[in-house]
């Protein structure tokens, strides 16, 4: 479905075409928004909050604009420190103290006017591209992999860009990759007003000079961490080996060395809807013994068929994926003739897919259900290969259960804690 996009010689590593991911991140947004409907603060400081009127002095900062942000006011920041840094512009009649261009506009907060904004720029979202992923009020993934083609997807990305400027009237920022972390990543280099794109093979050396905060899943206390192991940039992770990282991090150490070298095969699944039920496993070792490999397919398999079994979700398609050294991920799958709900079958399917890997040096699996079909009323929370659970729903992608077991019959595996999100 995706051969279009797909560049010729262009080795993606994998079985799979590179997709083309947008990262789309609203600019300053409620202040953005307050500009739509006040538009003489257009170019100035401001802030928008809680807690700044005479007779309220707790409260914090929710946003400030980027003319806000040059005077040190930003998000989460008390209102009192905001207010010490740029006073108010309504303060000026009494106090002649002030000098009015050190002075900022403060408005409170009003979110059912940026959710009818932020409405509004999801509609033209979904009217770009296939899939969507939205994951807050101003941000959302976008899979275009059908819609441009590398060459480009500049430019496309530019008339998303544009559109949202004309017809909402509020400016993004986006980011341009195959992937959803350098995506992201892309989307806040040259914020505001921002569009970078990273083409597949340009991943490394844009990475490279990163400093280790702006790595994917990366906040203040792994980032002192990495410091103190002597890691500064992603360069630094790239190249490190990667034990010490999975000694100090466990999994997530893992992930981090692979997020540095570009290397992240989740893809973009719609908000709301599962696509998938998926679980993965890394090996700490690259193993070449079937044995243990085949008990972790089995436990992967019972997971990912109970969970679909508790969601009251059908299955069509029955895949894994094998990621071998260096970082080439296979995939394969059999599509039934009809919807199941059949552990055993899911599990000598996934066994049989798997064979042609058993012998071969393997460093992580997965197992997924897709095609996915539901009893009305059923459907849960959302979960893709890499499992980022949707946000409305509380529950735990994997249970503490299926955790442990993982880790008692998987042998020399442990099964990924799929949290992608910040974690410090
Ligand atoms: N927000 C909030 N409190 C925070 C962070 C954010 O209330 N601590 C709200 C206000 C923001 C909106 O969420 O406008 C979107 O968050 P972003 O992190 O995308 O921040 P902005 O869009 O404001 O700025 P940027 O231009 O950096 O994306
Ligand atoms: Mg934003």
């Amino acid at each position: 479905m995706r051969e279009g996009a797909r560049l010729p010689g262009v080795d993606d590593g994998g079985d799979e075409p590179e997709p083309i991911v947008l990262h789309v991140d609203a600019d300053c947004f409620y202040a953005s928004c307050e500009r739509l409907r006040e538009p003489a603060l257009r170019g100035e400081p401001v802030v928008v909050g809680m807690g700044y009127e005479a007779d309220e002095t707790v409260g914090a900062v929710a946003t400030a604009s980027y003319e806000a942000r040059a005077f040190g006011v930003e998000s989460a920041q008390a209102i009192s420190s905001a207010l010490e840094r740029l006073p108010r512009r309504a303060d000026c009649a009494d106090r002649p103290d002030l000098d009015e261009d050190a002075t900022g506009y403060y408005r409170p907060v009003d979110m059912e006017f940026y959710q009818s904004v932020a409405a509004d720029v999801r509609t033209i979202l979904h009217e770009c591209a296939d899939v969507v992923r939205e994951v807050s009020i101003d941000e959302a993934y976008l899979d275009v992999s059908e819609r441009t083609a590398w060459p480009v997807a500049e430019g496309f990305a530019r008339h998303v860009k544009d559109r949202i400027r004309r017809e909402v009237g509020v400016t993004v920022s986006v980011g341009v990759a195959s992937t959803m972390s350098v995506a992201k990543i892309a989307s806040d280099f040259e914020k505001p007003d921002g569009l970078t794109v990273v083409e597949p093979a340009a991943v490394r050396e844009f990475l490279a000079p990163l400093s280790v905060d702006l790595l994917y899943g990366v906040g203040p206390v792994t980032a002192r961490e990495l410091r103190r192991m002597g890691l500064e940039t992603a360069a630094d992770v790239a190249e490190t080996d990667p034990k010490p990282l999975v000694d100090a991090f466990g999994e997530r150490g893992r992930e981090l060395y692979e997020r540095a070298r570009g290397v992240d095969d989740r893809r973009v699944e719609p908000t709301g809807v599962p696509k998938s039920f998926s679980r993965e496993s890394a090996f700490d070792a690259s193993l070449e013994a079937p044995g243990p490999k085949r008990e972790t397919i089995r436990t992967l398999a019972a997971a990912v068929a109970e969970r679909a079994t508790r969601e009251g979700a059908l299955y069509r398609t029955i895949g894994i994926k094998a990621v071998t050294p260096p970082y080439d991920v296979h995939t394969r799958e059999n599509s039934l003739p009809g919807p199941v709900d059949d552990p055993d079958l899911v599990e000598r399917t996934a066994l049989s897919l798997f064979a042609e890997f058993e012998r071969e040096r393997v460093r992580k699996v997965g197992v997924r259900l897709a095609n996915l079909e539901f009893a009305a009323g059923e459907q849960t929370s959302l979960e893709g290969w890499d499992g980022e659970a949707s946000v409305p729903v509380g529950e735990d992608t994997v249970s503490t259960d299926e955790q442990s077991a993982g880790r008692r019959r998987g042998g020399q595996s442990t099964l990924v804690d799929f949290a992608n999100d910040e974690h410090d």
